[in-house]
């Protein structure tokens, strides 16, 4: 059993109807644009328990109480990965960490379907990645629309030259360069400087993976990067406030 029997068990269990009544009873998305186009780096801070390179990463008791101190830090945005085989993560602690913090929260997950997108909203999320490189062209551009229909950012993840172009096509106006090659693992911060140029102005910039300490977040800064993505290194923190902060 893979991802795909998990999405099957949940569309048997909740119909899309069942998924649009509950995101009408979400507050309105939030728009992170504003805050992420402001002077200065912005952080997304993610709350992630495990990856598929290093197994556990943190033992994360409490994910609203992760997002709570992330926010207090200053985070711009909540980062939540709801990938259960790989990141043992759930909708949960997508839901959970909804309740406890007020500024926007990105699902962060394998979103092929309208139907991911739609339970993301009903959760309660603001944004939705949606992955270039797992996505046919006519179906990124349909997601990227669905997204935008039902209120949600959708943060467009690329990683090399062929898929910024992809995405730039698509309409995407967030883009996140992954600086982690999904098939290697492999972490080069310099996919961010070699590709950042590539990406039009009116883009918003994510450079994701790979920040390990405020050096890093000045190099990505330095390369244009709007905003950048934090995992590992702020679940692993004794201080993640202060660390966000930084
Ligand atoms: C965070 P890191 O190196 O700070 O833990 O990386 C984030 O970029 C990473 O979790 C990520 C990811 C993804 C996970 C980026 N794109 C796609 C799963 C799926």
């Amino acid at each position: 059993a893979g991802a795909a029997e998990d999405l099957q068990q949940r569309m048997e269990q909740t119909s899309l109807d069942d998924l649009k009544q509950q995101a009408s009873r979400q507050h309105p998305a939030l728009d992170p644009m504003p805050a992420f186009r402001a002077d200065g780096v912005s952080v997304i801070a993610e709350v992630k328990r495990s990856s598929p390179s290093k197994g556990p990463l943190a033992t994360i008791k409490d994910p609203a109480a992760l997002a709570a101190d992330y926010a207090a830090g200053g985070a711009a945005a909540i980062s939540v990965l709801t990938e259960q085989r790989r990141f043992g993560g759930t909708l949960d602690d997508l839901r959970a960490v909804r309740g406890t913090v007020d500024i926007p929260v990105l699902r962060k997950d394998f979103i092929t379907t309208s139907y991911q997108l739609w339970e993301a909203r009903a959760a309660g999320a603001d944004m939705a990645l949606l992955i270039v490189a797992a996505l046919e062209q006519t179906v990124l551009e349909s997601l990227i629309e669905r997204a935008t229909s039902i209120g949600l950012t959708p943060l467009v993840e690329v990683h090399d030259e062929e898929e910024v172009d992809r995405a730039v096509d698509a309409g995407a106006t967030l883009i996140g360069v992954n600086a982690r090659n999904l098939k290697t693992l492999e972490i080069d911060m310099r996919t961010f400087e070699r590709l950042s140029p590539r990406l039009p102005d009116t883009v918003v910039k994510v450079a994701e993976s790979g920040v390990r300490g405020p050096h890093d977040v000045i190099e990505y800064a330095k390369w244009g990067a709007h905003v950048v993505l934090v995992g590992e290194t702020l679940v692993r923190d004794d201080d993640p406030r202060a660390s966000v902060a930084d």
